[in-house]
């Protein structure tokens, strides 16, 4: 399995929490490294543009509220199979589905606040990451 790039975004909620730590540290137990990071307050056209996939969705209106109602933490994970690692580490998209000690499970409340997100394929995870930084950004973690 090849060395692969993922996009994850620590959502309002969670920043709140003040996790943002705790959820790192998941990252870096299971193998995954922080290539690239910032917090951004996500503008209503930033939020609209990154979910545009789900623009026709009855939710849609109410995700982007939520994902511009306070900063967002916005990193780039780099490991073995990375898009699927964070997915299973994140947990179910609906924390109620979630199994137990994945981040949604502990930290999620809702299906509309949870915590945080992922991409969810190969193709995504390379759209995504060029969204938020440019290659430059990236950092090499292999010396
Ligand atoms: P994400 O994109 O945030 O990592 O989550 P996901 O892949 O698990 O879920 P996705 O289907 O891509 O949906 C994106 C986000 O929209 C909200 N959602 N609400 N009320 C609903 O039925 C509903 N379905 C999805 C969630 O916040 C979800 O993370
Ligand atoms: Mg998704």
């Amino acid at each position: 399995m090849a060395t692969e790039r993922t996009l994850s975004i620590i959502k309002p909620d969670a920043v709140a929490k003040n996790v943002i730590g705790e959820i790192y540290s998941r990252f870096e137990k299971a193998g995954l490294s922080i290539v690239a990071a910032r917090m951004v307050h996500l503008s209503q056209q930033q939020a609209e543009g990154f979910y545009a996939e789900h623009k026709a969705r009855p939710f849609f209106g109410d995700l982007v509220s939520f994902m511009t109602s306070g900063p967002v933490m916005i990193q780039v994970l780099e490991g073995e199979n990375a898009v699927v690692t964070h997915r299973d580490l994140m947990g179910a998209t609906n924390p109620a589905d979630a199994a137990p000690g994945t981040i949604r499970a502990d930290f999620a409340q809702s299906i509309d606040e949870n915590a945080v997100h992922g991409s969810d394929s190969a193709e995504s995870a390379a759209r995504e990451i060029a969204y938020f930084f440019t290659e430059d950004q990236l950092c090499a973690r292999t010396r």
